[in-house]
């Protein structure tokens, strides 16, 4: 499927790669956002070797927009096949956000006990958040900030400029994320990224991503379709069902006819909002 002519330019993503290695040099742990809905599609490819030598953390973020089975069932494929521990988390909300934090902690114990054995003072947990755009980095960095955190400032001697936040006892933060561009040669990958929110509408053909989207929805959970749009019935071809929706939605243009792209966006928008229902795309059997 054609999502739009997708443009990565690579200068930029030198540039991005080579801010995040610089942060990573700071930081005892790295924690890798990953959208719940799609949790391998939002995995950045080259993360393997972006992230070599650092422990991490992984989270499922947004997970009150996911299937709530696939979303445990990610959440042991991480843990138990990979090796990394886990956290289910709501970041807007905040939920899960202790588990992270014993987690991280948990990570960098023998780092610290190092430290230690070697005399130096204790000194808190720095870690970082890395992820592709619009997973919720921001999100759960308010988070963590908020209650019981400081700004701690510059700290000249560590890097200049770098602001680092205190979170409760024994942990630090770098305010910055390291944002890793989505990358990919799958259309399906493409896709899911586009449906997600993950690559910028003003780059996507929104009337193609819907229409791919109402397929799926047709396909995999026509009821929740149906339900939403109070539809007795799906067409065949995505796009009369997208007509439907416009004249239930009173999308209308002249002539009577239906405002499709008004429509997509519509339907868009409710999918990422998680009205039609909560649904994983990269599922696990
Ligand atoms: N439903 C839901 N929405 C979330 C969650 N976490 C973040 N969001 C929303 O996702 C959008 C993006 O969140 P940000 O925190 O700005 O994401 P980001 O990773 O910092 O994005 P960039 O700065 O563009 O890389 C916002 O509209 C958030 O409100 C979550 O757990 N659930
Ligand atoms: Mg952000």
């Amino acid at each position: 499927m054609e999502i739009g002519t997708l443009q990565w330019y690579p200068g930029h993503m030198v540039k991005a790669r080579k801010m995040v290695l610089e942060n990573l040099k700071l930081v005892d742990v790295a924690v890798e956002l990953l959208d719940a809905r799609i949790p391998m599609s939002s995995r950045n490819p080259e993360i393997d070797l972006i992230l070599a030598n650092k422990l991490r953390a992984i989270v499922l973020n947004k997970s009150d927009l996911a299937d709530k089975s696939q979303t445990e069932k990610w959440r042991r494929f991480f843990s138990t096949e990979q090796g990394y521990p886990c956290i289910v988390l709501e970041s807007q909300l905040g939920k899960g956000v202790n588990n992270l934090i014993a987690a991280v902690q948990e990570l960098a114990k023998d780092i610290l006990e190092k430290l230690a054995a070697k005399g130096r003072k204790p000194r808190p947990v720095r870690l970082m958040m890395v992820g592709i755009p619009n997973v919720g980095k921001s999100s759960l960095i308010n988070r963590l900030a908020g209650k019981g955190s400081t700004r701690t400032g510059d700290r000249p001697g560590v890097t200049k400029g770098k602001q680092w936040i205190r979170v409760g006892k024994g942990l630090e933060m770098l305010d910055t994320p390291g944002i890793l561009w989505p990358k990919f040669e799958d259309p399906e990958v493409g896709f899911k990224l586009a449906v997600t929110g993950a690559i910028k509408d003003e780059i996507i053909n929104i009337e193609q991503v819907t229409l791919k989207l109402i397929h799926i929805l047709s396909m995999k959970f026509p009821e929740a379709l149906k339900n939403r749009y109070k539809l007795e019935v799906l067409e065949e071809d995505p796009s009369e069902t997208l007509k439907k929706i416009g004249v239930k939605r009173g999308c209308l243009i002249s002539g009577g006819n239906v405002d499709t792209l008004k429509t997509a966006v519509i339907v868009l928008n409710e999918f990422r909002a998680g009205k039609i229902g909560r649904f994983t795309l990269d599922e696990l059997s």
